[in-house]
């Protein structure tokens, strides 16, 4: 870890937040006000560390409990073709998870940290994951609407000041990219199937699309975190801000299924050349990021279960290092 690599003359070392040295401060509000990336070994406020942590971490928990909903339908893809493309996606949210595990372990927290934090409820995964996947139109919806939010959110995430961060935002966009469209060209079957397809396809844009909207987060005014990662270009645009390009970007493309986007005031907007659209109900979003989501317990459960599982697998990554170390040590 790099943190425990530093010595403690090291100008370099972790100071607490707030008794900074103002010269070090100000040359990297520079560095970042000027685009630079900020590298691991590179001198940072440890208010931008933990910041980057939290954010980082719970990307990646998001990527890995992301695998579940969709996991859930493998067995039960109506091809062989859509379960090939199916497991190949899953697949590539575990590579993101890692990445993303592997950026956050650069700012000094190990993965089992991580992992310990989210499993004691004290890191967070997105929202939209604690809902449940009834149909198989609900892998469509995800791609296309759980994965269009995604992109439109990790896009602006490949220049965030943390260099190993945006790196692997460069990978995860690309990949994004092919999932978002594997979930419309689902839809798009089932929007121009039978009727009863086009009604399984309406069904689930119905039940995904204010969960989706919930992703970006918390409106402007009420986001903590936003005023201060905007000013370390952690974050290049606002929640609102991107919720915004959401819409306008997806509504069209609802149109284009035949579908109509549940939500009784949305109307175009000449003025703003944007969508306005109805109020988000921000109680069900705090209720769900307080645990309470419809299957938050199954899928935190799935997680225990797995690091459960996994716990012989550490065992023997750390006897066979042991045992290494040992061997170069004699
Ligand atoms: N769910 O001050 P704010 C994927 C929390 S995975 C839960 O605005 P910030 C995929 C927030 O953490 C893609 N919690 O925060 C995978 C904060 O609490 P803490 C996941 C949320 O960080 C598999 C508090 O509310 N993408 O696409 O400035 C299959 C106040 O919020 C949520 C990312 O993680 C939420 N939706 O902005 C398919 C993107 N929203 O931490 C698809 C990276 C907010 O202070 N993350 N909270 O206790 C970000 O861009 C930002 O962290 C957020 C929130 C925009 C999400």
């Amino acid at each position: 870890m790099y943190t425990t690599e530093l010595g403690k003359n090291d100008p370099k070392a972790p100071v607490p937040i707030g008794q900074e040295d103002p010269a070090l401060l100000e040359a990297f509000e520079a560095r970042v006000a000027a685009d630079e990336f900020i590298e691991p070994k590179d001198w940072m406020p440890e208010a931008y560390r933990k910041t980057l942590v939290r954010q980082i971490s719970q990307h990646a928990h998001s990527e890995i409990v992301g695998m579940l909903p969709e996991g859930n339908w493998i067995t039960r893809a109506p091809s062989l073709r859509r379960k090939a493309v199916l497991l190949a996606k899953v697949q590539d949210e575990a590579g993101h998870g890692l990445y993303l595990y592997c950026a956050a372990e650069t700012l000094g927290t190990s993965r089992d940290q991580m992992t310990e934090a989210l499993l004691a409820g004290k890191a967070k995964y997105s929202t939209i994951f604690n809902y449940p996947t009834l149909t198989w139109a609900d892998m469509g919806a995800i791609g296309w609407l759980v994965d269009g939010a995604a992109i439109m959110n990790q896009v602006p995430l490949q220049r965030t000041s943390y260099g190993p961060y945006a790196r692997a935002m460069v990978k995860v966009c690309k990949e994004e990219s092919f999932h978002q469209r594997q979930g419309y060209e689902i839809m798009t079957v089932l929007a121009g199937g039978t009727p009863e397809q086009k009604a399984m396809a309406q069904d689930a844009l119905d039940r995904w699309w204010w969960p989706s909207l919930m992703m970006f987060g918390p409106p402007d005014d009420n986001s903590p975190n936003t005023a201060q990662s905007m000013r370390w270009r952690i974050k290049r645009d606002t929640n609102d801000a991107l919720r915004q390009k959401f819409v306008d970007i997806t509504v069209p493309q609802a149109e284009f299924l035949g579908l109509s986007v549940p939500d009784p005031d949305l109307a175009w907007n000449a003025d703003k050349q944007g969508y306005d659209f109805g109020a988000i109900d921000w109680d069900e979003f705090y209720a769900v990021v307080r645990g309470e989501g419809p299957v938050a317990k199954e899928r935190m459960a799935a997680r225990r279960q797995a690091w459960q599982d996994g716990a012989w697998v550490r065992e023997a990554a750390d006897a066979h290092a042991a045992k290494r170390a040992a061997r170069i040590a004699a």
